[in-house]
């Protein structure tokens, strides 16, 4: 039997997107799941959604104590409730074509597949810059944690087994960093060191409409993901930044 399958997808006021995502994911992939991690949106995203009436596709309103990209993800994951997750953003930047990919890949045996930016200047010099930064840090992070790093741990798109990563968040829920973005580093950070690890290549694009949400907490917040060293780094950020 084919394994099952869920697109877990963190949303903030996606108006622009979310329709759009929703049925291409759909025209691509009839058997999907699609999990809109939506936290308390203050746009149409909801109305959107309910316009299609599509009982794959769900807007998942998450209570507004919680709120957090990463924290949105890891309980996409704990309620899923299928073989697989796979995480993608709501913008466009991922492209919807690479979850098939990653798909073949799960059904091959990975426990985790990891989409790899091919061409991250896309990002802007700045971003690029920060993101590669970000990579080698995390990298001899988890290097020292007897870890092993994928080519491109800051990325958004990623699929994985439910059934190994569900244990893995309940055990560490209080260690995770639920404000941050880096939902694979946390996964990798806590998971088990002898998982099969796969990857697949795709094009990052320009967001497709509306704005980043980015912000300086994002830097913050991975800092923090990286122990001690990292937690004093964050604290120079802060002060430098005079956050
Ligand atoms: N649930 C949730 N999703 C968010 C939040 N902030 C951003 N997102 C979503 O996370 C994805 C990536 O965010 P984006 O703003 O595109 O960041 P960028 O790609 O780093 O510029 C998009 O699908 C956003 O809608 C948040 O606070 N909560
Ligand atoms: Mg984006």
């Amino acid at each position: 039997m084919p394994g099952t399958w869920t697109a877990v997808i963190p949303t903030y006021n996606e108006e622009k997107n979310i329709a759009n995502m929703a049925r291409r994911l759909r025209e691509l992939y009839p058997d999907i799941n699609v999990m809109f991690m939506d936290d308390n949106s203050t746009d149409r995203s909801k109305e959107l959604i309910a316009e299609l009436n599509d009982p794959k596709i769900n807007l998942i309103t998450r209570k507004p104590e919680e709120r957090g990209l990463a924290a949105s993800v890891f309980q996409g994951i704990l309620e899923c409730g299928t073989d697989y997750f796979m995480t993608i953003d709501c913008d466009f930047q991922h492209p919807p074509e690479a979850l098939g990919d990653m798909y073949k890949k799960m059904e091959e045996g990975a426990d985790l597949c990891v989409g790899t930016r091919v061409d991250r200047f896309a990002l802007g010099f700045f971003r690029w810059a920060g993101s590669w930064f970000f990579n080698v840090f995390c990298d001899v992070y988890l290097l020292y944690k007897g870890k092993t790093p994928p080519a491109d741990i800051m990325s958004g798109l990623f699929a994985a087994r439910t059934d190994v990563f569900v244990p893995v968040i309940k055990e560490n829920f209080s260690e995770l960093e639920m404000q941050g973005w880096k939902v694979l580093f946390d996964l990798i950070k806590y998971g088990p060191s002898d998982i099969k690890i796969s990857t697949i290549k795709y094009r990052f694009s320009k967001r497709a409409a509306g704005e980043s949400h980015i912000n300086k907490n994002v830097v913050l917040s991975t800092f923090n993901q990286c122990g001690r060293f990292g937690k004093f780094c964050a604290n120079m950020y802060k002060k430098l930044k005079d956050l």
